[in-house]
Order: C-alpha cells, then sequence, then structure tokens
C-alpha cells in the first residue's frame, strides 16, 4: 500500500538523463503502486498535444503501460504544461484533477495543488496566470501554427529567466495566508505541492498538520511515497 507524488521534472529533449530516471522509476517503484499523482511541470514547456516530441512520446507509452497494468495516474496541470490536453491524457490512460483537488489519502484529508498559486507576493506573476489560464487566450494560442507557438513559449521562457534573476527568495515561495487558508477553510490534515523546488516538510501548525514540498529533478530525482504509517520524502542522483 504506496501512493507517489512526484512534481517538476521539467521533462525535455535537452536532458536525456532526467527522462531516463523517469523512465526507471515507472518501471521499478511504480509499478506496484496504489496511485501516482504528477502535481505539474512534468514538462519544460508544452504548446499542444499536436508538437510531438521524443519525451512526449516516451511519457505517453510509460504512462500508458502503467495505466494499463492497474495502477492509476493522476495531473495537475503547472505552469509550464498547462496546456496539456485531453487528446494527450486520453493516450496516456491519465486523469486530469483539478487545479485544487482534495483527496482521502488513507484516512488524512489531503490538498493536492502545483503551488503556483499560492505565491501571491508575485503580482507580475499572478496577472501573467489569469491571462494565460484564459479558455479564449488559450484556443487562440492552439490556433497559430505550431512554429509560432514555440517561438512564443521561448520568447516567455525568456523574459520569466530573466524576471526570476530581479525577484526575491520570499517574493517566488507560496504565502502563509494562501497556505493557512487552505488549511483551515478544508479542515486540512496534510497539503502536497511542487512549483517552488524547495523540498521540505512544514508543519504550518502542529505536528498532525503537514505540508509536504516535492523538490525538481533537475540534479536528482524527488519523490514523496505515502503509505498508511508514514511518509518519506527522497531523492537520488539522476
Ligand atoms: O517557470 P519559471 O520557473 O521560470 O518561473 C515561474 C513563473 N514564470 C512562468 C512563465 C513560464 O516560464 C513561461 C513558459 C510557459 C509556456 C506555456 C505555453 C505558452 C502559453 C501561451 C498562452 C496560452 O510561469 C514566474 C514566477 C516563478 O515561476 C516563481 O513562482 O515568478 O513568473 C514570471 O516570470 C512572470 C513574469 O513576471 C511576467 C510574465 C512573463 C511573460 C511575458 C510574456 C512576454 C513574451 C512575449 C511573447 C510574444
Ligand atoms: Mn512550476
Amino acid at each position: 500500500m504506496v501512493s507517489y507524488f512526484i512534481a517538476d521534472l521539467h521533462l525535455s529533449d535537452e536532458r536525456p538523463d532526467i527522462l531516463g530516471a523517469f523512465v526507471r522509476f515507472m518501471r521499478s517503484e511504480a509499478i506496484d503502486a496504489d496511485a501516482l499523482y504528477i502535481l505539474g511541470d512534468l514538462f519544460e514547456v508544452w504548446v499542444g498535444d499536436d508538437v510531438i516530441t521524443h519525451t512526449s512520446q516516451t511519457v505517453a507509452s510509460e504512462l500508458k503501460k502503467l495505466t494499463d497494468s492497474g495502477v492509476p495516474c493522476y495531473f495537475i496541470c503547472g505552469n509550464r504544461d498547462f496546456l496539456v490536453g485531453k487528446r494527450y491524457l486520453r493516450a496516456c490512460g491519465v486523469q486530469l484533477l483539478a487545479d485544487e483537488t482534495i483527496i482521502d489519502l488513507y484516512g488524512r484529508k489531503t490538498m493536492l495543488l502545483h503551488g503556483d498559486i499560492m505565491c501571491t507576493l508575485d503580482e507580475a506573476y499572478q496577472k501573467f496566470r489569469r491571462k494565460v489560464h484564459n479558455p479564449i487566450i488559450q484556443w487562440l494560442f492552439l490556433c497559430l501554427p505550431k512554429f509560432a507557438r514555440v517561438k512564443i513559449a521561448s520568447n516567455m521562457r525568456s523574459h520569466s529567466k530573466m524576471q526570476n534573476q530581479t525577484k526575491s527568495d520570499s517574493i517566488m515561495d507560496v504565502t502563509e495566508q494562501e497556505v493557512t487558508r487552505r488549511f483551515e477553510q478544508h479542515n486540512l490534515q496534510w497539503m502536497i505541492h511542487g512549483h517552488t523546488h524547495r523540498p521540505a516538510i512544514h508543519y504550518p501548525f502542529n505536528d498532525e498538520r503537514q505540508r509536504i514540498v516535492l523538490g525538481d529533478w533537475y540534479q536528482q530525482s524527488s519523490v514523496l511515497s505515502v503509505t498508511d504509517k508514514d511518509l518519506l520524502l527522497e531523492g537520488d542522483k539522476l
């Protein structure tokens, strides 16, 4: 009885080492899981299900093998791959979850989310997020030819990298206010998210309530395993 949680792998054709680590994980630990939850930024960038790459094909094939073998897989989108569509997820056999989803995790009321929505001090990002989550803007973007979408996403990435250098660590973290509000409003026991790339276990009120932050996969893997008794957040060298 174990469920796995991963996020921020940022898979792309430029990083075959991370893709290799993902494939190894899918063919080892994941095969005996009760469930696998992917909490966003599985891909470095996603500009439409019709832009097929070696990475997108490999991931789909690994996920499909796992889901066909009876392990349910769930996906919450991140700020890089919010355009992952129904067509691709269907090919993977993966179920899309709402941006903020509450599950019963072996008796613990747990909220799952990517995490970006709680970075409310980062007003420029939240404004950007509202725009790119607008279904009309997304539809218009997806009507563009592939090369134009790739180019726009690459410009956005450059802009984001530049902006991030000027932002403080606290601006790019979740706020205590957003965390507390969700714990209280839903009477949560646990919250699990990624996005900030600061793997840790926080205790916002007491030992009973935990906020678990998953790490990215740039230098090492980061996997949270949860059983009915305990949890383990660990990383392995790529
Ligand atoms: O991603 P990361 O870690 O660098 O930083 C994030 C926030 N940045 C983003 C932007 C993405 O990196 C861009 C890639 C998305 C491509 C998706 C497909 C295209 C969709 C098109 C529309 C439907 O998410 C960053 C946060 C940081 O996390 C920490 O939380 O700070 O936020 C920003 O950098 C936002 C900027 O401050 C403002 C907006 C930048 C984009 C401006 C667009 C200009 C590009 C011109 C294109 C013609
Ligand atoms: Mn992210």
